[in-house]
Parts: C-alpha cells; structure tokens; sequence
C-alpha cells in the first residue's frame, strides 16, 4: 500500500505530557505509523480574520500532521452550524431539530473545498486518502474536481438514515451524489448500509450490484463505490489493563468508599441529545418508584461531559438534565443517600475506566448511535470474576453484535426499570456468561482491525482506467 493520508475534521495533534487519546486516535496513528503516513485536517484554532490557507506541518514519532486553520465564520457556518446544527441531527434521525440554513450549506461546501486544496498540494500519487465522518463528505469530489485520481475512502462514524428521512434535507442529492466520488464507503453496521442502499436507490436511482457497489459516471467516466459495513471497535487489551489498574487508584478508591455496600450504576458520554440522557434519568426514577426494594440500595452515576454548548438544543439539555436529576434526588434522597450522582464534565480515561469496573450495571442508552465506545469500554473494564451487566439500547450500533447485552428502547421507562432491576439481581454466573461471549466480540473486533480491514478493502478497489476529464462536483454546479 502507498502512504496512507488520513483526513479528519479534528487533528489530534501529539502534545507533550498529554495522556494518549482514546481507541480511534490511537488506532489510526497505529495504521499511520505502519505505512508512515499523513494526518490532514483542522487544527482546532479559530482565527479573527480571514483565513490564510496556511497549512502547519509538523512530524512526530513517525507520522506528518498538516493543520489548517477556520476562521470565525467558517467556524459558525462550516463547522457548529451545518455540521453540528443540520446533519448531526438529521443523521440521527431529529428531523425536527435540525435548523436549515443556505448560507450555511454554502459554508460546509466552501470549507470543504478549503480543505481540498490545501491537502491537494502534499499528495503523491501513490497516496491511499482515508477521510472521515460528516463534516468531510464533499471532501472526496472536491479532491476529484481538482484531479485527485488515488484511492479516496470515506468512512461515516454516525448512523446512515434511510432515504425516508434523508431527503429532508435541502441538497440531500448532491450530499448523496458526493459520496460517489469515493473509491469506497464504510459505515458501521448492517442497519446503516441498508440505510444507504435504500438513499442510493431511492434517491439517486442507481442500481446496487450483488456486491453491494453502485456504478454512476462522472467526467465521462464510470466509477465503481463499494459501500460497505465495517464496526468500529476500541483497544479491548490495553483498556482492560487502565482499568485493572484503575481500581486501585485513588479516584475508584473514593468512589468506592462512598459507596458502602450500595450498588452503582454507571452512565458516561459527552452530554448530547442523541444519548438520551433525559430519558435514561426517567427510567432511573421508574426503578425506584416501581421497585421500591433498591431505595438507599442503589446509586447511579453520571458523568456527562459538557460539549457544543454553542449550539442552542445543547444548552436546553443541560437545564433539562440539572432538573431532572435534581427531581429525583429531591424526591427520594435520604440523608445519607442521594440516589444520583450527576457530574457534568469530562473526566480522565483512567478514572472513567476505574469506575466502568467498580459499577455493577453499565447503563449507556442512546436515542440512536452509530457505535458506542461507551459500551464496549464497560465491557472491557470488568473484572472477569465478577463482572457487572451492560443494558444497552438496540437503536445504539454495538446492539448489532453485543448479544451479552440487556437490550432496552430508550423510549420506555418503565421497561428500563425492569432491565435495571433484572440487572441489579443477576445470578453471577449469567453475569459472566454474557460478558465473555461479549468480551470474546471485543478482542477480535479491536480498533486496529477496524482500520486494517477497511484499508484492505479500499486496496481491492479497482479504479478506473483514466482519469475523469473533469469531474464536477456537485455543488460546484450550484454555487
Ligand atoms: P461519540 O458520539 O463521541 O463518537 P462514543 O463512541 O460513545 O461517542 O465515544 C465517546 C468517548 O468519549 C468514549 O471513549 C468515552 O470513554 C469518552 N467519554 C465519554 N464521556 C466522557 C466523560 N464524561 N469524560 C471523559 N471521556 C468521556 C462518535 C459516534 C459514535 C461512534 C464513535 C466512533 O457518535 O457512535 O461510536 O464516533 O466511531
């Protein structure tokens, strides 16, 4: 394989003294180190003025970082608007909470081909381009229109709607017509490539072949775009290490001394409406109004760390979530109990990892996810003697292979509440039954394995013969 270019919207540029980043970062510097690649993609600065295109390069332990800087509106239209504001919410299915705005489609559009052209100068021909998630899907056809011909890879790390709800959004066709640029496109689980089938077909109108590849011409040229599922997974060894050494630490020790010989519940993510948090603090308060047995018996943690709060639902969240928590312990705390524990801010990996292993139920009940690290770090955290039980909800990605698993909709508090109470008197040996046929899933489905299997097949990809002669991105047509 020739170099491999990753292009992502964040860049997690290797600071000094930082603790290594979670399972993605860490996978894809392993895939990068091994065929000493390149790291493309924002730098995170904001800058007043307007933007320079200044690409910053750096090298570190064998990999090149090339950054590039937004400027304030960029930022505004690009990034916490059409990304975070538009497709973050129609991709997880809240029709009704996406806010559409032209200008900001126009900005999305611009960014990208920012993008493009100050990754196009520091590409070899030979080069392998990985590009992720939904801020960067134009990406692939503006490195096209500009006469990119290298492999070009897409991968979405958040769920792919069916075309029932894609095409609420103004310009779905072109955002789908994008996708066709690449060489090859993953998403994470069967349900999300069914979902994109179904917006190929139905919104472009192009056949799917048996092995699941579209065919459309541009330029005059045909191109052929496997679509396919591949799951992201995370570092189960090196996880299951942080936490074994985690819950000797002092953050778990304290954790556990306040405890007494209550049981713990454990909820952690960044605080975002797709995690259905709100609904998850309901069935809580269903566990304890319906199971009357686990007052004072039972605490449940959250840790929700504090994200987006430049866009306005998020901030709505977060009133939500102060009251909800504050309802319930004022309803049923005692004075030596409060049932939840609500921390909102983010915490070390090490200190996350020490309380999944001190928890006795992992409780991570999204509204839709395209994975969820989340559950697959509860899983791996646990002590292999006595391991906690993980309730997962079956619209989160990782219920595609986490059969170990108590499924719950999110939807259903009183539903929860009986999965929390099934969970909460689980005989150990059902306990350790569905978490090794789990953990046995995690140490194959690694991070790296992830990242290995989908660059083997965009290296199986046969590319087209010539060249496009000039291929048109779509919105190039629009603007
Ligand atoms: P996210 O939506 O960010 O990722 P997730 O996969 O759960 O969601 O990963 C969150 C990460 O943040 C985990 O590693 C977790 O340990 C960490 N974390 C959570 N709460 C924290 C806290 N309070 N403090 C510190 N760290 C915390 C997107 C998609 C997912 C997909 C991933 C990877 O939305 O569906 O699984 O990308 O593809």
């Amino acid at each position: 394989m020739g170099r491999l270019v990753v292009v992502s919207n964040r860049v997690a540029l290797p600071r000094r003294g930082e603790p290594t980043a979670g399972g993605l970062a860490v996978a894809l510097k392993d895939v990068l180190k091994a065929n000493g690649g390149l790291w493309f993609g924002w730098s995170g600065e904001t800058l007043k003025g307007p933007t320079t295109g200044e690409v910053k390069a750096v090298r570190y332990q064998g990999i090149d970082y090339a950054t590039t800087d937004l400027n304030e509106t960029d930022y505004k239209g690009f990034y916490a608007g059409y990304s975070n504001n538009i497709l973050w919410p129609l991709f997880h299915f809240r029709l009704g909470l996406l806010e559409y705005d032209r200008k900001q489609a126009a900005a999305y559009r611009r960014v990208n081909r920012d993008f493009a052209k100050a990754l196009m100068p520091l590409l070899a021909p030979d080069d392998v381009i990985w590009i992720h998630d939904y801020q960067l899907i134009p990406m692939g056809a503006e490195l096209r229109a500009l006469g990119a011909r290298q492999r070009i890879g897409f991968f979405l790390h958040i769920p792919f709607p069916p075309w029932a709800v894609f095409s609420a959004l103004p310009g779905a066709d072109m955002l789908l017509r994008d996708l066709l640029a690449y060489d090859l496109v993953g998403v994470q689980t069967k349900r999300d490539l069914a979902g994109l089938v179904n917006c190929m077909q139905d919104g472009l109108e192009l056949d799917i072949d048996a092995g699941h590849g579209v065919t459309a011409t541009n330029g005059g040229i045909q191109r052929r775009t496997q679509l396919s599922a591949h799951a992201i997974g995370i570092d189960t060894r090196s996880f299951a290490t942080t936490a074994r050494k985690a819950a000797f630490g002092p953050d778990a020790q304290r954790m556990k001394a306040s405890m007494g010989d209550r049981q713990l519940i454990v909820g952690a993510e960044r605080l975002d409406y797709t995690k259905g948090l709100p609904h998850r603090l309901r069935g809580f308060a269903a566990l304890l109004a319906n199971f009357p047995e686990h007052l004072n018996r039972v605490t449940y943690l959250q840790v929700a760390a504090r994200s987006r709060n430049e866009v306005a639902s998020y901030r709505d969240l977060r009133r939500e979530l102060d009251q909800l928590a504050g309802r319930i312990n004022g309803d049923y705390a005692e004075f030596d109990w409060s049932p939840v524990r609500y921390v909102a801010r983010a915490v070390a990996r090490d200190t996350l990892a020490g309380f999944y292993r001190a928890a006795d139920v992992g409780l991570v009940t999204p509204l839709r996810d395209g994975m969820n690290l989340v559950a697959k770090e509860y899983v791996a955290a646990q002590d292999p003697t006595n391991p906690g039980v993980l309730i997962l909800s079956s619209f989160a990605g990782a219920a595609e292979t986490m059969d170990g698993a108590l499924l719950v909709n999110p939807l259903d508090p009183e539903a929860m509440a009986e999965q929390l109470d099934r969970a909460l008197k689980m005989p150990l040996e059902e306990r350790r039954d569905r978490w090794s046929s789990m953990m046995r899933g995690l140490e194959e489905q690694t991070a790296s394995r992830w990242a290995e299997n989908f660059l083997a097949e965009l290296e199986e990809q046969t590319l087209p013969a010539e060249p496009p002669a000039a291929w048109t991105a779509p919105a190039a047509v629009r603007n």
